[in-house]
């Protein structure tokens, strides 16, 4: 069965764990020796730590490292963190982030190469191949979506339409008239793609669309079901952040149970973000990961801010690159109401789950005069429950509200809203809009 399983890398994604731990292990010695010697920054930080290159001899070592984080990151902008000189630097990407400045990744010709690689491997676990046609809907740009998807699908030799983002009309009419069969944007944009689609008249389960990557943002299984029977095509998930490569750290198969990691390449733990101490195997916490190949950026345990667990059970597919479960939320999103942890995601799921709604959803928090904070959930109905009479309107947001209630434990206000009234995104959806002042 796995000699049919479709893969780009058959030697590397399907290894001998020993061999793939051993692996592992001299490219951390590598990886550890190169910023001890090249980024100041490192040596420093390793030096505080008491910590010196020759201390680590392998991935068991690996908790004695100190962290990374966004901060480091800060710290050292634009470029302080690079291991190479800018001549040997072939690209840069930034993202913006919610907060703050940039965060500035580079990359040397062997990094783009390696990024190349592991995208083939994302993209032809979906069946991408040669012949195939391409539809790159990630935008391009600083964002690493666009080029990270576009060499991988060079690589594999498939024919790539470089769309980019946005004008969704025209990215309707070339699905149609091109006849792509795969397709590469956020899950939201493949929703609003799905919608505009239906409103021209386009029949998707007509057109030769196989299979779309969706990735840069946090979805959930429901939303999967609706993209699939919206496009008529698979949707599976793929993972990334530029500090690590951009897409290509985590990739599903066609038995869409959790996002293999590349970790030939990216060293992943689990850790409670709290203490910072490993997590047990197959629990939940903070994802941190190390390159274990990257030159012109690489990062000792970075904290991802992700939140996941390792499944450590063997998948279906029989590769042997571990799984992660799919992202469902960041420490930082985590929004406090009243006293509440509440994740976005959550709320989605019970939205997710009530037939009357559509995926689009807006949370608004506001923080009254007395300072209670508030949450609002507005969210879009359907056509047709929108032109039912008012009564029912006013029981389906009642239902809604007392779902949220007895999930979360939060009493927040649902304001239901006109079909296509909520801003649509092409990128990264905007889900919360926190008017509180809460200083930085
Ligand atoms: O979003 C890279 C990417 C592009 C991934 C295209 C997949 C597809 P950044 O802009 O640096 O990079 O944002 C990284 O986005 O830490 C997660 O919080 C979130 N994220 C990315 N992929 C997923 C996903 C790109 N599949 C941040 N599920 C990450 C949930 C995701 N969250």
């Amino acid at each position: 069965m796995h000699e049919s399983t479709p893969c780009w890398n058959r030697e590397l994604e399907f290894m001998a764990p020993d061999q793939l731990r051993a692996l592992q292990s001299d490219r951390l010695c590598e990886v550890v020796k190169l910023v001890y010697e090249k980024v100041p920054y490192y040596r420093q930080k390793l030096d505080d730590a008491g910590v010196k290159p020759q201390d680590i001899k392998g991935v068991d070592d690996i908790t004695r490292l100190p962290f990374t984080t966004k901060e480091d990151l800060r710290k050292t902008y634009p470029f302080d963190l690079f291991a190479v000189p800018m001549e040997q630097v072939v690209r840069i990407h930034a993202s913006s982030g919610t907060t703050g400045k940039f965060t500035v990744v580079g990359y040397t010709d062997r990094d783009v190469d390696t990024w190349a690689e592991v995208m083939a491997r994302t993209l032809a676990a979906g069946g991408t191949h040669r012949g195939d046609l391409v539809q790159n809907s990630y935008g391009y740009g600083l964002f690493t979506g666009g080029l990270g998807a576009h060499y991988g699908a060079e690589r594999i030799g498939a024919s790539v339409i470089p769309t980019s983002g946005g004008q969704t009309k025209r990215q309707v009419q070339i699905l149609q008239d091109f006849g792509s069969t795969v397709l590469c944007c956020t899950p939201s944009y493949a929703l609003v793609i799905g919608e505009v689609g239906e409103e021209l008249g386009v029949s998707f389960k007509d057109l030769p669309l196989r299979v779309g990557f969706f990735g840069a943002e946090p979805w959930s299984a429901t939303m999967r079901q609706e993209i699939e029977s919206s496009l008529h095509a698979h949707a599976l998930d793929i993972y990334g952040l530029s500090e690590i490569i951009g897409p290509g750290v985590g990739f599903e198969c066609l038995e869409k149970a959790g996002l293999h990691i590349n970790e030939d390449h990216f060293y992943p733990e689990v850790i409670d973000p709290v203490t910072g101490e490993t997590v047990a195997d197959g629990e939940m916490g903070e994802l941190v990961f190390t390159t274990l190949t990257k030159e012109a950026l690489p990062l000792l345990r970075y904290r991802t801010r992700d939140i996941t667990r390792v499944i450590p059970e063997p998948c279906g597919c029989g590769r042997t690159l571990r799984r992660m479960r799919r992202v469902t939320g960041r420490t930082d999103d985590m929004l406090i109401i009243r006293g509440v942890n509440v994740f976005p995601s959550q709320i989605e799921e019970v939205l997710m789950g009530i037939e009357e709604t559509t995926p689009n959803y807006v949370l608004v928090v506001d923080r009254k005069p007395r300072g209670m904070d508030e949450m609002e959930v507005q969210v879009e109905v359907s056509e047709k429950t929108f032109s039912d009479e008012m009564s029912r309107l006013e029981t389906l947001s009642e239902r809604i509200q007392s779902e949220i209630e007895s999930t979360l434990g939060l009493r927040v206000s649902v304001r239901l809203v006109e079909p296509k009234t909520l801003e649509r995104s092409m990128g990264k959806a905007r889900r919360v809009i926190d008017r509180r002042d809460l200083g930085e």
